[in-house]
């Protein structure tokens, strides 16, 4: 809709362009590729896209590492295709958010190449910068999140500096208020073409510690504890670095100028309650939308999930979440939730159900409208040698970024031309769920989706109301949704097996998914929503 909080309650589609669709036969994905497959996305009824990077890149984290903020990398296509990409999308009703990667630069840079050489340069003070401990050694115990220190040694400056992921990812030095500049300046030059918004990259690592504190979660180097690989900067706040705030505030003012343009922060590498994002998406002068990683790091097993999403509803009490289970750096939810990573359709859409009836607003990753699994792939496909140590068992990042498949009857599902070699292989078990034989499937994950999203369109507590858990005993999760008058109740069996419904629920509930309470259980993975009986208007079968 017209509205400038259009993103409260919205749907916004992750799309990763070097997997979407290619369009040149290289084997990668593209932005004329995406146009192309514009359709696919609005015909699911979601409210958004949101691109991940297609700037030009030495690829080194495929994108994330940018070397020009305010051009489209050749792979990707020519600027002139971002603005037919976003006419397009607009024609469609669709709103597109790009990625801001805006707590570093490829080494590649210019502002980097530059610094490196000589701390007189213009940009000398725009990365962070410090001199060696007497020793020789970094200035402190910081971590990068590709494992090692965060710290780089350069000969020409005789300093380190900082990276809070690759050491070909310089930390810029957000502090300094011509980088703050420099970044409005790249929001700006987008804002002007037109686009509805940015995913802010990594918003917890935009800025540092300016007294560059040893982290105390980090032991001392002896490996006697396993340091934690990204907790290497002191969080004495709650989430987002204090000198991040100011950044925010002058984003926000920018945006306004803008009306209904959204922000949406990665906050990723706090474990942190839901509850916490409150404070950064409350304001006026902060974000309007924030996700952590946490429900993209967990699984059905995890002690706490019915704990993450009570607290997550809670977080509706002030703040504004934005909900994701899948991205470009996780484990498909479909695999990651799936008790032994077998993944189960029943449980896979429950995890759609859920994803979309939480309060807040929520991501769908490309490909999880199709009930995708991870590809599992041979040592010599792997493409992210880096991986992301998030945590012990990670198996890396390749798994949940094989391109998409169109068609189950072609070479490559359609992704690409026949004869190229994609970047990724697609996966064996993806081409039984593409696209072509899922429209064919009434019953089929993407038909799912698609009704999914037309109740939650239709549905205004669904979009909009009030959230309130109903504290049901594990593994039963429930909550209420409620807006002008009319309650939602929505139950889930976050289990396996069969379980009974509470008595109290009462029998005044009529199913719009899902058996009815008079069915006094749900099975396994299953779930039910429901409305009053007297306002109940559509059935549908999960
Ligand atoms: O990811 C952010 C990120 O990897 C960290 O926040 C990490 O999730 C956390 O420390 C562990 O819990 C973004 C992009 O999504 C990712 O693809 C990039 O590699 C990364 O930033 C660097 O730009």
């Amino acid at each position: 809709d017209g509205t400038a909080e259009w993103w409260r309650g919205a749907v916004l589609y992750q799309v990763y362009p070097r997997s979407f669709q290619d369009s040149d036969g290289d084997g990668v994905g593209d932005l004329p590729g995406l146009i192309d497959r514009l359709d696919h996305i609005a015909d699911l009824g979601v409210d958004a896209i949101w691109v991940c990077p297609f700037y030009p890149s030495p690829q080194r984290d495929f994108g994330y590492d940018i070397s020009d903020h305010c051009a489209v990398d050749p792979a990707f296509g020519r600027l002139e295709d971002v603005d037919r990409l976003i006419a397009a999308a607009h024609t469609r009703g669709l709103r597109v958010l790009l990625d801001l990667v805006g707590g570093h630069t490829s080494d590649r840079h210019p502002w980097f190449a530059a610094s490196r050489r000589n701390r007189e340069a213009p940009t000398g003070d725009w990365y962070v910068w410090a001199d060696p401990r007497p020793d020789g050694t970094p200035p402190n115990n910081w971590l990068s999140v590709f494992g090692g220190p965060a710290w780089t040694w350069e000969p020409r400056r005789r300093q380190y500096y900082l990276h809070h992921f690759l050491s070909t990812q310089p930390a810029l030095n957000l502090h300094n208020p011509a980088v703050q500049d420099a970044l409005l300046g790249i929001a700006e030059f987008w804002l002007e073409r037109g686009v509805d918004g940015f995913r802010l990259d990594a918003l917890d690592f935009f800025t540092h510690d300016p007294e560059l504190r040893d982290n105390p979660a980090n032991p001392p180097p002896d490996g006697s504890v396993p340091a934690k690989l990204f907790g290497m900067q002191r969080h004495d706040h709650d989430m987002i670095q204090p000198g991040t705030k100011p950044v925010l505030r002058r984003l926000r003012a920018l945006l306004d100028r803008y009306p209904g343009r959204a922000t949406l922060g990665e906050v990723s590498s706090q474990d942190g309650a839901y509850r916490r994002i409150a404070g950064y998406t409350e304001g006026r002068d902060h974000l309007h939308m924030a996700y952590t990683l946490r429900p993209l790091r967990h699984g059905f097993d995890h002690p706490t999930v019915s704990a993450l999403l009570s607290d997550a509803i809670a977080t509706c009490e002030r703040g504004w979440p934005c909900f994701s289970f899948s991205n470009h750096d996780v484990e498909r939810a479909a695999s990651r939730w799936a008790p032994g990573g077998q993944p189960d359709p029943r449980m896979t859409r429950l995890l759609l159900a859920l994803l979309l009836s939480l309060p807040g607003s929520a991501c769908l990753y490309q490909g999880e409208e199709l009930g995708l699994p991870e590809a599992v792939l041979r040592e010599a496909d792997i493409r992210d040698p880096f991986g992301l140590t998030y945590w012990p068992e990670f198996k890396g990042r390749d798994g949940s970024r094989t391109p998409m498949p169109w068609r189950g009857d072609l070479p490559h599902a359609g992704f690409t031309t026949p004869r190229s070699t994609p970047w990724l292989p697609v996966a064996e078990t993806h081409y039984d769920l593409s696209v072509s034989e899922q429209e064919m499937a009434p019953d089929s994950t993407l038909a799912f989706t698609r009704s999914l999203l037309r109740l939650r369109r239709d549905e205004p507590a669904l979009r909009h109301g009030e959230a309130e858990s109903l504290g049901l005993p594990a593994p039963l999760f429930g909550f209420a949704r409620e807006a002008a008058g009319r309650r939602i109740t929505l139950l889930f069996n976050l289990s396996g097996g069969a379980v009974a419904l509470p008595p109290e629920l009462s029998e005044g509930l009529t199913p719009l998914i899902g058996p009815s309470v008079a069915a006094r259980s749900l099975p396994a993975w299953g779930f039910a929503v429901l409305a009053e009986a007297e306002t109940a208007v559509m059935v549908m079968s999960p």
